[in-house]
């Protein structure tokens, strides 16, 4: 398959060009894209010198079947380094992350991080947030307050406004790993992703967003060329 391969090639690259000397605390990321990170970072021979710490379940998964060994974001505050996806990456290097509902805890060790680098292939590769990523924002709000959110994401001219439902795979909504639910909101082409985050951050009920603005130090694309591009 094409795009795992690109997803491959663009997270053994940022491994191979990024990863530090002297490590010791690593940040996981979630996602098909950062499986490449984690497998990449598996192969190392110092691989037991240093602390992983994870996203959400999934991303302990891959710390612990790639051999490397797990900490927690509350014993080590502070990384050296963050390998994470994204949903889509615009020319400043600000991203929509959140398709995997794990937004809260990326975002905490992403934000934790020395260093933050984005892995993804080419279909993230935008030029303005909204562009290419049609599934809107992802928002992560407190239950009790998601119409409450709803009716303030109305007033803000959010397009269409969803609670993020378990589908086939859960009657009701999706449940972080922080307990609160998500809603996805269409606010169409994000020219300026810090206003809209901060404006969004200032509603009461509004846990976190899924715009990941000012920290992404490079990110890496893996191009249907199998060519590598990268944006710092
Ligand atoms: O949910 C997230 O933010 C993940 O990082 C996700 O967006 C990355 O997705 P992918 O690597 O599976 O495309």
């Amino acid at each position: 398959d094409p795009t795992e391969e690109s997803k491959r090639l663009s997270a053994y690259k940022a491994v191979d060009e990024n990863f530090p000397d002297t490590p010791k605390v690593i940040g996981i990321g979630s996602g098909s894209t950062v499986i490449y990170v984690a497998e990449r970072i598996g192969q190392l021979d110092n691989k037991r010198d240093f602390i992983c710490i994870p996203t959400g379940f999934q991303s302990k998964n891959l710390i612990l079947d790639n051999g490397l060994l797990l900490g927690s974001i509350e014993q080590y505050p502070e990384l050296d380094i963050t390998f994470d996806g994204a949903d889509e990456i615009d020319s400043n290097l600000n991203a929509i992350k959140g398709g995997g509902a794990c937004l809260f805890q990326e975002k905490l060790v992403a934000y934790s991080s020395k260093k933050f680098v984005l892995v993804a292939d080419h279909r993230k590769k935008s030029s303005d947030l909204g562009k290419k990523w049609i599934k809107g924002i992802p928002i992560e709000v407190v239950p009790s307050a998601y119409v409450y959110v709803e009716n303030k994401l109305k007033e803000y001219g959010a397009e269409t406004i969803t609670l993020r439902q378990g589908g086939s795979a859960k009657a009701g909504p999706i449940i972080t790993d922080n307990n609160n639910f998500l809603i996805d909101a269409h606010f169409g082409i994000v020219s300026n992703p810090r206003e809209l985050h901060l404006k969004l951050k200032n509603t009461l009920g509004i846990v976190e967003t899924g715009i990941f603005t000012d920290h992404a130090k490079r990110a890496y694309f893996g191009e249907k060329d199998g060519s590598v591009t990268f944006r710092t």
